[in-house]
Formats: C-alpha cells, structure tokens, sequence
C-alpha cells in the first residue's frame, strides 16, 4: 500500500482543526490495519489521518500509510562517514539486539505505557559506516517522502536511541512506520520518525526537522518520567 491515502471519509469530521494525522486505539488494531489498505485505496487527499490502532494514535504528516516488503527494505547510513552502508532488515536483525519497555508520549498528551521495543542502536549502526571526527550529529530521512528528524551525535549514540523492527513484540507494522522505525525513547514522540531510510551524518547543524520547523523544539527531553537521565543509560 505504498502511497495509499488515506480516505476522505474517515478524515472529515474528526479534523477540522488542520492537526496532525491520529489513529486511535484499540485491541482491533491488526484488523484495522488490514482493513485500512481497501479503505485507504479510494480516495487521495492530501489530509493528515484520524484511525484506531492498538494503544497509539497513528501519525501521518502526508495523509497516507506507506509500506515496504522486509525483502525491499534498506536503511542507508551515509554523509559524513568513513564508509556508506546499506543495511537489509536481516543485517540490522543479525546485529545485538537491544530490547527495553518503556513509554511512548506524544507532545499532544497521549502516552502509551510499558512498550515493548526491540531494535538496534542507532549508535552500533553508526559505527559500522563510521563517523568521522568531528560530527555534529545526524539527519533522519523516512521513506514517506516528507517527514526528517534530527538528533545531535550524544543523542543518537544514547542506548536508549534504537532502530527497531519490533513493537510490542510483533514486527513494527505499517501504520507504525515499519519495517523500521526509530524510537527515542528519552524525547517526545516526534523524535521517532517512521518509515526509516536514511541515516545522513551531518558535520553542521543539520537543517530542522519536520516540525521543529514549524515550532517544536529540537531537544523533545520528555522529562524523569521515562528515564530521562542525563548520562546515556
Ligand atoms: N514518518 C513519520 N514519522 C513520524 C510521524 C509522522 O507523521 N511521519 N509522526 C511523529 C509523531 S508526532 C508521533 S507522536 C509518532 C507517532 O507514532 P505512531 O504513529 O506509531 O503512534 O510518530 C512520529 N514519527
Ligand atoms: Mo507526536
């Protein structure tokens, strides 16, 4: 369903106010997925999304669910770095996994609790490239065509910062950003961008993300409550 957008329909009525797309929850939400392909398939707003699924709310910046075989899957890990390097899912599932429970809060106020979260660190993906001395950090593409993040090279080389395949013990899903989404466990939820393609380090300030640009800050600490601590856990 690569691109498919998301209907009209289901947007209209709950929206109104121009915000960002939201799924909302409940134990349905693997039915709901599927059934969001046929749904979604008719009709091409440009609309930020409104759908149930599981305990989170979907976000969506461009209004559609987008989607990638495992066997299609890449990350790129490139810029400034010794070596570029391309990454299969079964590569990133043959690195030491990194397996946490923990929260997942989006600014807005909703938060999900006890996540089960099994990835990769961000920082043993960048060792592999390499990065050269000196970084100031790296910039996060997604696949969706739109949305980028960024996150100074302390940040990403938190433990607690991972490339995962897996929520809550099942492959990340589509509408969660599979097959490979970022978590930030210590920040805000927007710092866990979906549908993760490339990893660009960045010798400058990398140029804002998604919505830093239009008024969230950069540093999205959530606070104590999720571990927050300032030495990497
Ligand atoms: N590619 C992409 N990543 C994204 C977003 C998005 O719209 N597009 N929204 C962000 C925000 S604001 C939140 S709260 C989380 C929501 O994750 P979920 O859709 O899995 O609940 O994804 C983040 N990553
Ligand atoms: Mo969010």
């Amino acid at each position: 369903m690569e691109g498919t957008p998301v209907g009209r329909r289901v947007v209209l009525g709950m929206m109104g106010t121009g915000l960002a797309g939201i799924l909302f929850g409940s134990k349905a939400s693997d039915l709901l997925e599927r059934a969001l392909a046929p749904i979604t398939s008719r009709d091409g707003t440009g609309f930020l999304s409104l759908f149930p699924v599981g305990r989170f709310r979907i976000y969506t910046v461009t209004g559609r669910l987008h989607s990638r075989s495992d066997a299609d899957y890449r990350l790129n890990i490139g810029g400034f770095v010794d070596t570029p390097v391309t990454f299969t899912l079964d590569d990133l599932k043959a690195m030491p996994p990194v397996r946490m429970t923990k929260d997942f809060q989006c600014v807005t106020g909703w938060r999900v609790h006890d996540v089960k979260w099994t990835g990769v660190r961000l920082a043993d993906v960048l060792d592999q490239a390499g990065v050269k001395q000196g970084a100031w950090g790296v910039r996060l593409l997604s696949f969706d065509g739109s949305y980028t993040e960024t996150l100074t090279l302390d940040q990403a080389r938190r433990n607690d910062v991972i490339v995962a395949y897996e929520m809550e013990g099942k492959p990340v899903s589509a509408a969660h950003g599979g097959p490979v989404r970022l978590y930030v466990a210590p920040m805000y939820g927007y710092k866990s961008i979906k549908w993760l393609e490339t990893v660009e380090v960045s010798e400058t300030p990398a140029r804002a993300g998604y919505w830093e640009v239009r008024g969230y800050d950069t540093d999205a600490w959530i606070g104590k409550s999720n571990g927050r601590d300032d030495r990497p856990v």
